[in-house]
């Protein structure tokens, strides 16, 4: 069956106000591009017309500005889950901006393609899908990133297929799509080494449903930041830690697969692995393969990746498709439910490396919420790896807003990740070991090892004034840091007198 090729206008045409709409991509990579900008433009021109056009917006993880930004500023977004990070977007979340209130769901990500399946959030109505190949018989193939795609592909009632010739076809081969029976009948997945291949090359979907858009836009990857000083000193503490910790015989000599999440501290922190003499070569089980990671592997110190995207800058993407076959050797992209499988993360063993919005003295982790009210980007993949994880780490600066903000309070406006599963949590003051010790303890290892300087005698002070009890928590008293920053705009002026 020959397939049927449109325009973006006509693409977007075919989607109605009210559908659920599956994208491909997870972050920017793998995003379509010129069909989302179409469909905000349809939005824009029924709601001229005084016609309601709002869609639901299901991704892998967050998605490029060509998106969420565009759908956001189009007020075409009724509903979006599981992640974002777009500003536009995050303005409509949290009812702050011009634009409509957005419904948000903030999921695990490996949860997302289940529940859909399940039927938890309706029938996805249409999937946009950006791919290097296409085939009369259905076969597509993504491009750098796999996400929810071969859920929502299967699910959609039309699949329209962005096919992206900048990406180039031989692609092929680098993927390894997979989907779960579900319950009652799941069976475990047969991957039991980072390396393992388990489903096909492409996504399979009956041609009958597809059409057919092409495009040569460019990725949407910016650069990072250079390494700071912070960074640089949470990456080294970071590295010294975990050689220090071979060295005891508690990682073993092979090293153990290393999950590090997004933005410049991952970066850095990878970074400083590289550099560190005492670390051997490893291999990354990830969610987001990050700029440091390829440059890694061309130096040899990673030897092996499996991740759900490729989220690189535009000049690392194209170093990649220059020395593609170089790297197709050392890589695989999975969907979502598969690279964050909290299953395999416990079976291999992985270490789980993420960023903390703040921690408190016991160990509590929020990742998502500022001031507990607003949403900055969402938990992402951090759940999936952290519970699961043969060790979890948390790295933050010590301080924000130009030391106005502790990020250790005496509690979390918002928790994402409880004491019970926070291991290890790293500044650029130093390392707080969590294992083995009770809140007491641990308050005293949080404070003198992470803390700023500027605010130990504060937390200090806090931890004095409730010496009883399992955990010693003031709950007339233990968001003092948060109310004097709202209120004086510094922490350093907590009084838990009030
Ligand atoms: O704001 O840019 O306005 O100054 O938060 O902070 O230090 O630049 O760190 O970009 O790595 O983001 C947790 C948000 C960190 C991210 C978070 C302010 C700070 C700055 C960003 P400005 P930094 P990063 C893999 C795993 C959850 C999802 C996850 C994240 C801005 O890492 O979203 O882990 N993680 N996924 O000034 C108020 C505080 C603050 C604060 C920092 N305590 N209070 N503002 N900031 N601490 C990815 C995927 O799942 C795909």
């Amino acid at each position: 069956m020959a397939l049927k090729f449109i325009s973006a206008q006509e693409a977007a045409a075919l989607v109605k106000n009210g559908d659920n709409v599956g994208f491909s991509g997870f972050t920017h990579a793998g995003c379509p591009k010129v069909v989302p900008f179409e469909i905000a433009n349809r939005a824009r021109e029924e709601h001229a017309k005084g016609n309601p056009f709002k869609i639901g917006v299901f991704t892998g993880a967050s998605a490029g500005d060509a998106l969420d930004g565009n759908l956001a500023r189009a007020n075409a977004v009724k509903f979006r889950a599981p992640y974002q990070t777009n500003k536009d977007l995050r303005s409509a979340i949290n009812n702050a901006g011009e634009h409509d209130p957005v419904e948000y769901t903030d999921m695990h990500l490996s949860q997302l393609a289940q529940e859909i399946r399940y039927g938890f959030f309706g029938d996805i109505d249409v999937a946009v899908i950006e791919a290097c190949q296409v085939s009369e018989n259905g076969e597509i193939v993504p491009t750098t990133a796999v996400g929810i795609t071969p859920t929502v592909c299967r699910l959609a009632k039309k699949v329209i297929v962005e096919l992206n010739r900048q990406a180039p076809e031989e692609l092929r081969g680098i993927h390894d799509i997979y989907e779960f029976q579900d319950p009652p009948n799941r069976r475990e997945i047969a991957i039991y080494k980072v390396a393992d291949r388990v489903g096909l090359p492409y996504v399979k979907v009956d041609p009958a449903k597809i059409v057919v858009v092409e495009t040569d836009r460019d990725g949407e990857g910016k650069t990072f930041t250079p390494v700071d000083e912070v960074t640089a000193k949470i990456g080294d503490n970071v590295a010294n830690f975990l050689a220090a910790e071979m060295k005891a015989g508690r990682i073993p000599k092979t090293f153990l697969p290393i999950q590090s999440g997004v933005g410049n501290i991952a970066n850095a922190v990878l970074f400083s692995m590289g550099e560190n003499k005492d670390i051997p070569c490893f291999e990354v089980f990830t969610e987001v393969i990050q700029d440091a990671v390829l440059d890694m592997m061309q130096q040899g110190k990673i030897s092996f990746a499996s991740g759900c995207s490729l989220t690189v800058s535009n000049e690392q993407l194209h170093k990649f498709y220059r020395e593609l076959s170089f790297f197709k050797e050392k890589l695989v992209l999975r969907p979502s439910e598969i690279s964050n499988n909290p299953g395999l993360v416990r079976r291999l063993g992985v270490i789980a490396m993420n960023t903390a919005i703040e921690v408190d003295i016991f160990g509590n982790v929020n990742s998502t919420h500022i001031m507990g009210t607003n949403m900055m980007n969402g938990i992402g993949g951090s759940g999936d790896f952290t519970r699961s994880a043969y060790l979890s780490l948390f790295v933050t600066p010590s301080i924000a807003k130009g030391g106005n903000i502790s990020c250790f309070v005496p509690k979390v406006t918002h928790e994402d990740h409880s004491e019970h599963s926070v291991k290890i949590i790293v500044s650029e003051y130093g390392v707080a070991d969590l294992r083995g010790k009770g809140p007491h303890e641990r308050a005293k290892e949080i404070i003198e090892k992470c803390a700023h300087p500027d605010y130990r005698p504060l937390l200090h002070e806090y931890l004095k004034r409730q010496q009883k009890g399992h955990t010693p928590q003031d709950i007339y008293t233990c968001f003092a840091f948060h109310k004097a920053f709202l209120e004086t705009g510094s922490m350093k002026n907590a009084d838990f007198s009030k």
